[in-house]
């Protein structure tokens, strides 16, 4: 990998641990909020709401501090239908992997930045949200090379990244924090929420299926499609005919379920099924 210096000094690296990792990832976080001019919360946009992080939106704003909200994967949604709410603002849909809207989302940090660094107008740009979100990518695509490392794997990001952008603009990458009312080993309503966002990896939680199940509900459509299956009644028989169909069979002939479900949802959060439309609308 090719490392580039930042502008202070001779730094040898673009990639700086600024606490050797030890320290937890909300404080990390914070401190990137205490050193940004301004920042850019990154969303999902299937999931504008449920992917913001109000606790550190007030911290930003206490510090009297600029939010971008920057609603990336546009790829997989219908943006006319996505209402944001009134108090997302600035706001831009953007798509990393599709490389949509990084002019309009350049031209606003440059309208957002009150430097603080007067003289020579060099500003940090402070990149954070939710694990899984894209937020390295962000980078990656704002630079147009691969400078921050990225994964499927929410929570990738351990340390600060800084990355310079221009001669005047340092990005800081951040690891993918859930806000702390969040926190929560066993409650399955918030297990499924952070694997429905990505913010928890498809082969890390227990029952699946519960999982699925709720994802058929909303979006059994696009799942069927992508699969080449023709839409079921309830989520069982999808799984039964999903696990044959892949061969996803134990000793005896019978269907892995635990299997078939997390293909799928690895599949919805590598964002394969593109949402064209939800229920209901
Ligand atoms: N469909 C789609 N996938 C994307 C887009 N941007 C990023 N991804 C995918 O989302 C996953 C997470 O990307 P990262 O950039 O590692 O996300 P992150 O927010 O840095 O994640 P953490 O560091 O773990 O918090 C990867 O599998 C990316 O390929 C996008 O615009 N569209
Ligand atoms: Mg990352």
């Amino acid at each position: 990998m090719k490392f580039r210096k930042i502008w202070k000094a001779n730094r040898p690296k673009n990639i700086e641990n600024i606490n050797k990792q030890r320290e937890k990832y909300p404080e990390i976080v914070n401190k990137v909020i205490e050193i940004s001019d301004v920042v850019l919360e990154v969303l999902d946009s299937r999931f504008p709401e449920e992917t913001r992080n109000r606790e550190l939106e007030e911290k930003i704003k206490k510090l009297g501090k600029k939010i971008i909200f920057v609603l990336n994967k546009c790829d997989l949604i219908d943006k006319e239908k996505i209402n944001l709410p009134k108090d997302m603002k600035p706001n831009v849909f953007i798509s990393c992997k599709k490389r949509w809207g990084s002019k309009i989302l350049r031209d606003l940090i440059k309208k957002e930045i009150v430097y603080r660094d007067k003289k020579f107008k060099r500003a940090q740009i402070g990149i954070i949200g939710y694990p899984n979100t894209g937020k390295s990518s962000l980078i990656n695509f704002l630079t147009g090379k691969p400078s921050a490392k990225t994964s499927l794997e929410a929570g990738f990001t351990k340390g600060i990244q800084k990355i310079r952008l221009s001669s005047k603009i340092l990005l800081l990458d951040t690891p993918g924090i859930i806000p702390i009312k969040e926190y929560s080993s066993d409650d399955p309503i918030l297990i499924k929420h952070h694997t429905l966002v990505g913010a928890r990896n498809y082969d890390k939680i227990k029952n699946p299926d519960f999982i699925v199940q709720d994802l058929l509900e909303k979006h059994s459509k696009e799942i069927c499609d992508f699969y080449g299956i023709e839409e079921t009644k309830s989520a069982d028989e999808f799984l039964e005919i999903f696990g044959k169909k892949k061969n996803f069979l134990r000793k005896g002939g019978e269907v892995d379920i635990d299997r078939a479900s997390r293909l799928v949802l690895r599949d919805w959060q590598e964002g394969n099924f593109v949402l064209k439309k939800k229920k209901n609308e």
